[in-house]
């Protein structure tokens, strides 16, 4: 009979335990929590409630309370059938808040959330130390060198096609198996990034959670982590409020999708994810604190 412990995969060790973003090198020695700050008028989830500047800073000083490691700051909505959004328009909404968060919170780690290289400059001359580009530089050439030049910190997504198809299934066929097609597109990525000069301990890898994939493709990818994290480099889950879990549980309105966030992150940690991308901070905080101790705790025998 099989050991009920052994069917329970240890978390996959942490070949890069380290993040170097623009000159700052992060331990990641506990479970990163990075609070989503959409200054979009049309995201998903929590939709134009944040897009005034004020109300914007409000909500970051408020993660930041709830324990975020760090902030991903985003102008454009990958939501289909969103608008697209010019670079300029997308610069002049998310540089102003990057700007005043780097002088209002100078130790705390900044991301930007562009597939534009000319956004990812704009904000890194404001002070961001990470890009977080859900086309893995796929839909911008310049996005590599603009990465390598700056020394950023780099969040390479898996995903397909266009920003304003990327969040469908038009390009959501893997065949036979979700992971090994991800695996070998993120390595892609890698080369681009690494042959453009980014360093290996600037990168870290995200399999794009509902992202051209159906929810078993997601599930698929959540439960073979490790084989990404085999890669070598840290991995970053952003399965907050996803459809997966909607599909999963029934819960209809993405804001009362937390426990199922909870569920997955927590999973996910299991299986080797070390950075988590959230709505909720609170509550991705303390499970994964709590589950994270448990983790390096020494059984008693
Ligand atoms: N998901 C979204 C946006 N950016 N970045 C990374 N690295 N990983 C993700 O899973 C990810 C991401 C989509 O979520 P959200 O920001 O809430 O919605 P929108 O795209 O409408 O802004």
């Amino acid at each position: 009979m099989t050991d009920p412990a052994s069917t329970l995969a240890p978390p996959a060790p942490v070949a890069a335990g380290r993040w170097r973003c623009r000159g700052r090198d992060f331990a990641l020695t506990r479970p990163w929590v990075i609070g989503i700050l959409n200054v979009t008028p049309d995201s998903f989830s929590d939709g134009g409630r944040f897009t005034a500047h004020d109300r914007a800073l409000e909500h970051a000083r408020a993660m930041l309370a709830d324990g975020a490691d760090a902030l991903d700051v985003g102008g454009e909505s990958t939501r289909p059938g969103a608008a697209p959004v010019e670079g300029a328009a997308e610069a002049a909404r998310v540089v102003p808040i990057v700007a005043a968060l780097r002088a209002e919170f100078p130790g705390v780690p900044l991301s930007v959330d562009t597939v534009k290289a000319s956004v990812a400059r704009a904000a890194l001359d404001a002070g961001a130390e990470i890009v977080n580009d859900v086309s893995a530089g796929r839909l911008d050439p310049a996005m590599a060198e603009t990465c390598a030049a700056a020394g950023a910190g780099v969040i390479l997504m898996h995903s397909r096609g266009t920003v304003a198809d990327m969040a469908t299934f038009v390009h959501a066929e893997y065949w036979p198996d979700p992971v090994a097609d991800v695996v070998a597109e993120l390595a892609g990525a890698i080369g681009r990034f690494s042959s453009a000069g980014v360093g290996s301990g600037q990168i870290v890898l995200d399999p794009g959670i509902g992202f051209s994939k159906r929810s078993a493709a997601s599930l698929a990818l959540l439960a073979g982590l490790p084989r990404l994290a085999a890669l070598g480099y840290p991995v970053l889950v952003g399965a907050s409020r996803k459809r997966f879990i909607g599909e999963l549980t029934g819960v209809q309105l993405p804001a009362d999708r937390m426990h199922g966030t909870t569920g997955a992150n927590v999973a996910a940690l299991l299986r080797g994810a070390r950075l988590f991308r959230v709505h909720d901070v609170a509550a991705a905080r303390q499970a994964l604190d709590v589950a994270w101790a448990i983790l390096q705790a020494e059984p008693s025998t």
